[in-house]
């Protein structure tokens, strides 16, 4: 029997090409172009699956394009929203996404992101770096602690369960505001909050892990901001459209936020030149799921994912 034809728009790792290889009639992307949404609508035209990333917009109008032969859109993802799920359900096209395996790679990077931001990381390396360290001082380079502070987490999913237990390992107390609260084994004693203000007023750092949805759109803006302690710390490795950057920038010009460390903009690639100009920022692009080993097993559980579906089976991570 042929094998299905399978479209991979990014460059993966070399184990997930030659197993996509093995079990697929597989069209790679080795030069890792990014695909126009032309260019990816044309190259949807002879596939019966795809493998895209973030970086791939299925919005409705895209779908619409899409050939009847297409029966999946496998994300390298655990973030969806660069997918129009209802167009795709409603055209019977099946997605998944890439949960679980992201999760501690991400919470290493929302980590590095509150030290970064809290311990002024950004603005002492570019001083070593541009030769400009030229004086040191007890009150020179003064942080905040994180140490025994509260670490509020907004979106108690896997990221944010994950991240929620390296901040204990700095002696932080947990406070959540999910959806849903979370069974006592999964809570281990963090603070539920039912609403997002109640979260705010009592983070000292606030750390940012829910989807992207039309409910979550600028949920971080200058009302909500405008609840944190005076001089906390946020931190974004979810997706950009959570912050109103205006407000953030505001907020961090002002002293309400001592810092942000933040992986992710709005504008993407690119980030925001205006939050760049801001010495209290560590910036990062978008690198949240950047390991060897995370970019591995994302692969290999999108192919599970098309592997199910083709052989007629509910995918692990159906979506629609
Ligand atoms: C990746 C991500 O950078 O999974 C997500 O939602 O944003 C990141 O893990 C990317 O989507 C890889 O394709």
């Amino acid at each position: 029997m042929a094998k299905p034809v399978l479209l991979i728009t990014r460059r993966l790792t070399d184990a997930v090409h030659a197993r996509a290889m093995r079990d697929y009639d597989a069209i790679l992307n080795l030069d890792d172009t990014v695909f126009t949404r032309d260019a990816l609508i044309a190259r949807c035209q002879t596939v019966d699956a795809v493998l895209p990333c973030h970086s791939e917009h299925f919005s409705a109008d895209v779908i619409a394009a899409l050939p009847d032969r297409l029966k999946v859109i496998a994300n390298h993802s655990v973030g969806v929203d660069h997918v129009d799920l209802a167009a795709a359900g409603a055209r019977g096209i099946v997605v998944t996404n890439t949960p679980d395996v992201l999760s501690d790679a991400t919470a290493e990077i929302a980590i590095l992101c509150m030290l970064g931001a809290a311990r002024r990381g950004a603005e002492g390396d570019r001083m070593v770096r541009d030769g400009k360290w030229n004086f040191w001082s007890p009150a020179f380079m003064v942080g905040r602690q994180v140490t025994g502070k509260r670490f509020g987490v907004l979106g108690m999913g896997r990221v944010g369960q994950v991240t929620a237990e390296r901040a204990r390992g700095f002696g932080m107390t947990v406070h959540y505001h999910n959806r849903s609260r979370l069974a006592p084994h999964l809570e281990k004693g963090a603070v539920f909050h039912d609403t997002v203000e109640g979260l705010m007023a009592v983070s000292d750092v606030l750390s940012l892990h829910c989807p992207s949805t039309p409910d979550t759109l600028d949920v971080i803006n200058a009302r909500t901001l405008a609840l944190l302690p005076e001089g906390a710390v946020l931190v974004n490795t979810a997706r950009g459209n959570l912050v109103d950057e205006d407000a953030l920038i505001e907020a961090l010009s002002h002293g309400k936020l001592f810092a942000a460390g933040l992986d992710v903009f709005k504008t993407e690639p690119g980030g925001n030149p205006r939050i760049a100009a801001l010495p209290n920022v560590f910036m990062l692009p978008h690198i949240g799921s950047a390991t060897q080993e995370t970019r591995d097993a994302m692969g290999h559980r999108a192919l599970d994912n098309l592997d199910a579906v083709f052989a007629g089976r509910t995918p692990g991570d159906l979506l629609v």
